[in-house]
């Protein structure tokens, strides 16, 4: 039996996988209404796959609650926040979480962390707090890191096929735990030590973080002398050895945007490349901004109001607008004190910021130029209401002719 702690965009797909494959699980959560939801046998969240996987689960006997259980494998994919100030992370949670398991769990139980933390976090923060508890770590508890890889719009896939990494302190634990994820996962499993896998996790996604970057500000060069950056990176990218990255209206999300701050944090001075990735693709919501308004010198229009942002979300296809660049460019508009734009999205069905809109025909009718922030499924099939807008798609769009670039 294991118990999953946390159930959200990580944790529940997780859970699930592992019952669908034959585990013994009870997924915990603190949020009653979450826990009330899943125990009627909704999911929640929307990603594809996600709904089958539940059944399944469901149907092998996965079973939901607020509690911690008794057992000798935990799994903990709590949120780990970070402050936007400090661009330091709460580990917060993932502390209350081993607190928590440390007043149920038998002598011996592992507990694996498969929230993102920044490198460091388990020896500076996590065994003070085991040890203070009278725990001796590597006999009563022993304390894995299994850092999550999945991409969301792709989580159930990935989940079975990604390779993973588990950082252990000791051999015999990293064996156990790689068994337990062999239950489902089809990749490879390295077993390494903490600190190592910490690192690793948080170099991912800065590395992806730095190649958009690249593409961004090739962006704005080509933009200078009006070049077609899409065309330059679909040429380099013929090249065996060049892989670039897509431009866009920035970096959202709470892992790519976020993960690089904990090392430029930590090694001021040192995380050089690091830093000019974070500001290169933080400015992009201005540029876009920018964008718009050279749009409208253009086309005469004066009207702010008149433009419309499509898409909230981070990403295209999921609900998540966790740091989304259509978020940013409001935030800077209002510090330029700009009067609002209309925004949709339509993954988004609660009120998040003003003048949104809920129905795209009522958005559209509402707005002289469209903004595509996100390449959501739903504008790329209904391209043809955008006739008579003038539109600048941040995400190039294939097939979608006469619109302005980035
Ligand atoms: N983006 C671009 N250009 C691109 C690709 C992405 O501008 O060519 C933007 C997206 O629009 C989005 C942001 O980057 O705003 C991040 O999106 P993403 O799809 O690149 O990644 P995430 O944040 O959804 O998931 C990442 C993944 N990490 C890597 O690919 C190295 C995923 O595998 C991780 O599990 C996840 O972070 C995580 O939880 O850490």
């Amino acid at each position: 039996m294991i118990n999953v702690i946390g159930l959200g965009y990580i944790g529940l797909p997780t859970a699930l996988m592992f019952a669908s494959h034959g585990v013994d699980v009870v997924g915990t959560d603190y949020d009653n209404e979450l826990v009330a939801t899943l125990k009627s046998g909704k999911t929640t969240f929307e990603e594809d796959g996600l709904d089958d996987l539940f059944n399944d689960a469901v149907a092998k006997g996965i079973e939901f609650s607020t509690d911690y259980i008794e057992t000798d494998v935990y799994i903990i994919a709590v949120p780990t926040p970070y402050d936007k100030f400090s661009k330091k992370i709460d580990a917060s949670y993932v502390l209350a979480a081993v607190n928590n398991v440390m007043r149920v769990c038998p002598k011996g139980a592992t507990v694996v962390i498969e929230s993102t933390i920044s490198p460091g976090t388990i020896d500076k923060f996590l065994r003070p707090v085991v040890e203070e508890m009278g725990f001796t770590i590597g006999q009563d508890l022993h304390l894995v890191h299994a850092p999550e890889r999945i991409i969301p719009g792709d989580m159930v896939y990935e989940l079975k096929h990604n390779s993973r990494t588990v950082g252990v302190d000791d051999k015999a634990v990293g064996e156990k735990i790689k068994a337990l994820y062999g239950s489902f996962c089809q990749g490879d499993i390295a077993v390494t030590d903490i600190r190592t896998a910490e690192m690793t996790k948080v170099v991912e996604n800065t590395f992806r973080d730095i190649n958009i970057a690249f593409a961004n500000e090739l962006t704005k060069i080509c933009r200078l002398d009006d070049m077609d950056v899409y065309e330059i990176i679909r040429i380099a990218n013929m090249h065996p050895r060049v892989n670039i990255l897509q431009p866009g209206p920035g970096v959202g999300g709470h892992c790519i945007s976020v993960d690089p701050w904990f090392l430029v944090g930590d090694y001021p001075g040192l995380a050089n490349i690091i830093l000019a990735a974070r500001k290169i693709n933080d400015s992009m919501p201005e540029f876009v901004l920018e964008r718009v308004h050279n749009i409208m010198k253009q086309k005469g229009m004066t009207d702010l109001t008149r433009v419309g942002l499509y898409g909230l979300t981070y990403k295209e296809d999921v609900d998540d607008v966790r740091e989304s660049p259509t978020l940013q460019l409001l935030e800077s508009m209002e510090r330029h004190l700009a009067p609002g734009l209309k925004v949709y999205d339509p993954f988004v069905k609660r009120e998040l910021v003003e003048n949104q809109y809920y129905d795209f025909d009522t958005f559209l009718a509402e707005v002289d130029l469209v903004v595509i922030m996100v390449a959501h499924n739903e504008i790329k099939e209904q391209m043809d209401k955008l006739k008579g807008k003038v539109v600048l798609d941040t995400k190039n769009i294939r097939g979608l002719e006469g619109a302005y670039k980035l």
